[in-house]
């Protein structure tokens, strides 16, 4: 029996030594590497939010001091069934973030897509009026931000409204109750808790055509005296797209309009494009062919060397800015939890983040803090 507990132990403590080296990196945690400057923070799948994955909880508490959950907050997702909502994995990660002393983002409030069906008709299939969906609006946002009152710091509150020509996306959303719904969703939110920050969130914000949309929308919804706290820039870029250059104009556009800019879902894809896409929008998918997943055996060292080229570039940038910016948020712990192994072909092999898939943490991670330290 002692034996049998020796080994036992004996085993644990090799699992503990091997995963202890596996996720600490001898980088400073980015957490302080930033402080005084911007939050820094990562998206967390339900895996993480249940503590099942327990090294990546290890980098999330080392180096981050700001959570978002990735999916289990978006209106499919709380209210599948009008009036059915199901609050157990929400619950936790807002429980998870509070005894982490993490600033909480809620992720999102309204989005045209991953919204349920019923949210835009009636019993009978038929499309409902526009009062009938402001109703519908109005309880969701209200439910779920009364219930998170005073722990989501912040909410995205609007997701995704603004085309890349930036003229507004034609969602059911929009053709129903028309721009308008914008303006209601944050008046909503702010209502459920008028302590919390307010943001809009979208991709390929470094288009010109979407600066300027999303511009001319933050500055009329400001002169209609909503509170539109932050402008949350996604960042799912590639090796070569956006133009530095590009994002920065945006950042100080949005910055121009007195919101506080945040960098939401940064993610530097390394795969080659189907069809030269930059967005995110995840209705577009592509069929699989081993010529558009070059990578399955490893990253190859110049491909490698582009990628830390990228992130030091951005990480420059935010630094740069980094009184116009309040937070930079990462999507997802290490490369193998990332949505783009799986958009927009699925089950391809990228390298998108911070931490590869063993949970170490990358060279320029370490290359990062230098910069940042360096006056
Ligand atoms: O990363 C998310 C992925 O796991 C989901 O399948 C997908 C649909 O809900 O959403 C992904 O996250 C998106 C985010 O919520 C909004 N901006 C674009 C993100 C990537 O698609």
């Amino acid at each position: 029996m002692r034996k049998i507990v020796l080994i036992l132990l004996g085993c644990l403590s090799t699992v503990l030594i091997t995963s202890y080296t596996n996720y600490t990196s001898e980088t400073i945690p980015l957490k302080d590497v930033f402080k005084g400057k911007f939050h820094i923070g990562v998206a967390l799948n339900t895996r993480q939010i249940w503590g099942r994955d327990t090294n990546a909880l290890k980098i999330v508490k080392t180096h981050f001091n700001s959570v978002v959950a990735e999916n289990c907050m978006k209106s499919m997702s709380l209210q599948p069934r009008e009036g059915q909502f199901q609050f157990r994995d929400a619950d936790q990660f807002v429980e998870f973030a509070a005894q982490n002393n993490m600033f909480t983002i809620g992720h999102t409030l309204i989005w045209h897509s991953q919204a349920p069906r019923w949210f835009f008709v009636d019993e009978h299939g038929n499309e409902v009026s526009r009062e009938v969906l402001i109703e519908r609006m109005k309880n969701h946002i209200t439910t779920v931000v009364s219930r998170y009152k005073g722990r989501i710091k912040g909410w995205d509150v609007v997701n995704e409204a603004i085309l890349d020509d930036g003229s507004f996306r034609k969602s059911k959303f929009y053709t129903i109750i028309g721009e308008d719904f914008i303006r209601l969703a944050f008046e909503f939110a702010h209502a459920a808790d008028p302590q919390a920050e307010l943001y809009y969130n979208d991709f390929s914000m470094s288009l010109e055509g979407k600066r300027n949309g999303v511009v001319s929308m933050i500055n009329k919804l400001k002169k209609q005296g909503v509170r539109v706290t932050g402008i949350g820039m996604q960042g799912h870029v590639g090796l070569d797209y956006p133009k530095i250059s590009d994002f920065e104009k945006s950042m100080l556009a949005f910055s121009g309009t007195g919101a506080k800019v945040m960098i939401t879902e940064l993610d530097v894809t390394v795969l080659p494009n189907p069809r030269r896409n930059t967005g995110a929008d995840i209705n577009q998918n592509y069929e699989y062919k081993k010529a558009i997943n070059p990578y399955i055996d490893g990253l190859p060292d110049a491909v490698e060397a582009k990628l830390q080229d990228r992130y030091l570039d951005f990480f420059r940038l935010f630094l740069k800015h980094h009184d116009k910016i309040s937070r930079v948020t990462v999507w997802g712990v290490t490369d193998g939890d990332s949505w783009l192994n799986n958009w927009p072909v699925f089950g391809r092999k990228d390298y998108p983040l911070l931490f590869d898939r063993q949970y170490k943490a990358k060279p320029f991670v370490e290359m990062i803090s230098r910069i940042s330290t360096k006056k």
